[in-house]
């Protein structure tokens, strides 16, 4: 199983769709492991985009992921990275595919609603960066059975 860090971002927050993105990973089948609304800090939010330093929108990337509360998320299942991604859509919304959360609800690639981890070593480190061990909670996923 897979462990993937996902996080509605600030414009998702505001727009009153953590519910609804938190349903669609739910019904494909994905176990949540922990959820918390935070405020991302300036540190956290370096380190979470370490990988975009140079370019030259990370300072108003920064900004934005800081500028209001998140919905901070850690989701397990199989294949829970690229299946989370898929169910993302493109980064650029111009892009995402209908049916995508980007692709039904986002119109800016500056607000496309939705952080998901892009590799095993990302999600790790993201995780890492914004919960505490004893925040993730292991239980046992009765619907895994038809799943798997
Ligand atoms: P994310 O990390 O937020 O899940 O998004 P992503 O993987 O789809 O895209 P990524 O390449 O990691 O970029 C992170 C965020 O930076 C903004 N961005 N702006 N050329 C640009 O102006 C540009 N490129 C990327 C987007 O908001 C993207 O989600
Ligand atoms: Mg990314």
């Amino acid at each position: 199983m897979e462990k993937t860090f996902l996080m509605v971002k600030p414009d998702g927050v505001q727009r009153g769709l953590i519910g609804e993105i938190v349903t669609r990973f739910e019904k494909k089948g994905l176990k949540l492991l922990a959820g918390k609304i935070m405020v991302v800090s300036e540190e956290q939010a370096k380190t979470h985009y370490i990988e975009h330093e140079s370019k030259p929108f990370f300072e108003s990337l920064i900004s934005y992921i800081t500028s209001g509360p998140v919905f901070a998320m850690v989701w397990e299942g199989k294949d829970a990275i690229t299946l989370t991604r898929s169910m993302i859509g493109a980064t650029k919304p111009t892009e995402a595919a209908p049916g995508t959360i980007r692709g039904d609800y986002a119109v800016e690639m500056s607000r496309n609603l939705i952080h998901g981890s892009d590799s095993a070593e990302s999600a790790e480190r993201e995780i890492a960066n914004m919960f505490d061990p004893n925040e993730l909670i292991q239980y046992e996923q009765v619907i895994a059975k038809c799943l798997y």
